[in-house]
């Protein structure tokens, strides 16, 4: 396998700042200023791995490109646009809610992310590569069309749908979203459109809140293309690939997209600091493996990832590793901590995520 990887190191240049909104810093309470969660580091420390396990010889290196106020607006509402690109002309702002603040120039790194998506996109398409990985910052799954949340800018995966659609002349397209957090922004964008799949599996109400459950399925022509998968907190290998087998593999199959994108979030892993998930960099391995099995039966291998999440800068790496390896192919080194998390207590399927599993197996009449 060929894999296309997106890296830009103007991503490690996007400022988010202190944790401004999140933890607001006030020394009179005593709340310390502390870095903003969506820090450089946890991805660079991706890229730097990438390089120093030499798996970077092994990936076909693309160059990001910045998406146009064409591309940004087949998804979002031009004032969105328009005020994030004012903001950042001058000493930078909030994307929309408050704990997504970006630094001057925020506006060209947002527009690199979406950017490296689509020629991601265009790569697989263009045969160049087999699958594609885009390691990007700032996130985008939670961007509604008229803002950003969730330290999410632009919608990075919902703008590469769009793409593909226009430009490649493909109707159907699946997107399936691991983060540990509701893909929102995504499901919000695709809600009342037939031709695009969501699938979001998600910590049962963690962010946002009261979003992402199981009776929220999609609406008019829409209905019945979303898919939502809440999964109670502990959830690790095994109620993972339980999931992936029960839920999204089956509706992707009925569903028979001509693409499949994937927002790949790290922090459903074992000790993240924003999630209460336990996968390991194996199981990441395995959520691989199954998205790249069903792409080769319904799209030809069609397979583009996005990096969401992921916070803990130890960890996240040998996952990342762990999923780039699996694309193209390749090992390189192991993953010193699989040890100690795989050993971790409950890592095989549990009787509640079963149960959570096979409601929406059952409510989305996926019978297998
Ligand atoms: N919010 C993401 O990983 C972003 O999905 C996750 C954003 C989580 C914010 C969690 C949180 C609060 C808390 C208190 C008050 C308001 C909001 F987009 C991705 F980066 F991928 O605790
Ligand atoms: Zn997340």
């Amino acid at each position: 396998m060929t894999t296309g990887y997106l890296y830009h190191e103007m991503f490690g240049w996007y400022d988010p700042g202190s944790a401004a909104g999140l933890f607001p810093p006030d020394p009179r309470q005593g709340v310390q200023p502390l870095w903003h969660f969506e820090h450089p580091d946890t991805k660079r420390r991706i890229h730097e791995l990438v390089v120093v396990s030499g798996l970077i010889e092994e990936l076909v290196r693309l160059s990001p490109r910045q998406a146009t106020v064409r591309e940004i607006e087949r998804v979002h509402e031009r004032e969105h646009i328009d005020r994030v690109r004012a903001d950042s002309d001058r000493a930078g702002g909030d994307a929309g809610d408050g704990i997504s603040p970006f630094g001057r120039g925020g506006y060209e790194i947002a527009a690199l992310a979406a950017g490296a998506v689509l020629e991601g996109v265009d790569a697989v398409f263009d045969g160049r590569v087999d699958n594609a990985y885009a390691l990007v910052r700032p996130p985008g799954h939670h961007a509604l069309p008229g803002s950003g949340m969730g330290f999410c800018v632009f919608n990075n995966i919902a703008i590469a749908a769009r793409h593909a659609q226009r430009v490649h002349g493909v109707r159907r397209i699946a997107v399936l979203d691991w983060d540990v957090h509701h893909g929102n922004g995504t499901q919000a964008v695709f809600y009342e459109d037939p031709d695009v799949l969501a699938i979001s599996m998600h910590q049962d109400n963690v962010f946002p809140l009261d979003s992402g459950g199981v009776d929220e399925t999609g609406a008019g022509a829409g209905e019945g293309s979303t898919v939502n998968l809440p999964l109670p907190p502990g959830t690790g290998d095994g109620g993972y690939e339980y999931a992936m087998r029960t839920v999204c593999l089956p509706a992707i199959r009925r569903f028979q997209p001509e693409l499949l994108l994937v927002a790949c979030g790290f922090d459903a892993g074992a000790m993240d600091p924003l999630g209460r998930q336990m996968v390991t960099s194996d199981g990441f391995r395995t959520l691989t493996e199954l998205a790249m099995r069903v792409a080769g039966e319904v799209c030809e291998g069609r397979l583009v990832l996005s990096h969401e999440g992921g916070y803990n800068p130890a960890y996240v790496p040998f996952s990342g590793l762990a999923v780039l390896e699996t694309l193209s192919g390749k090992r390189t080194v192991p993953d010193p901590f699989l040890p100690l998390v795989s050993a971790m207590a409950r890592q095989d399927l549990q009787p509640a995520q079963r149960a959570a599993v096979d409601g929406v197996a059952s409510a989305a009449e996926l019978g297998e």
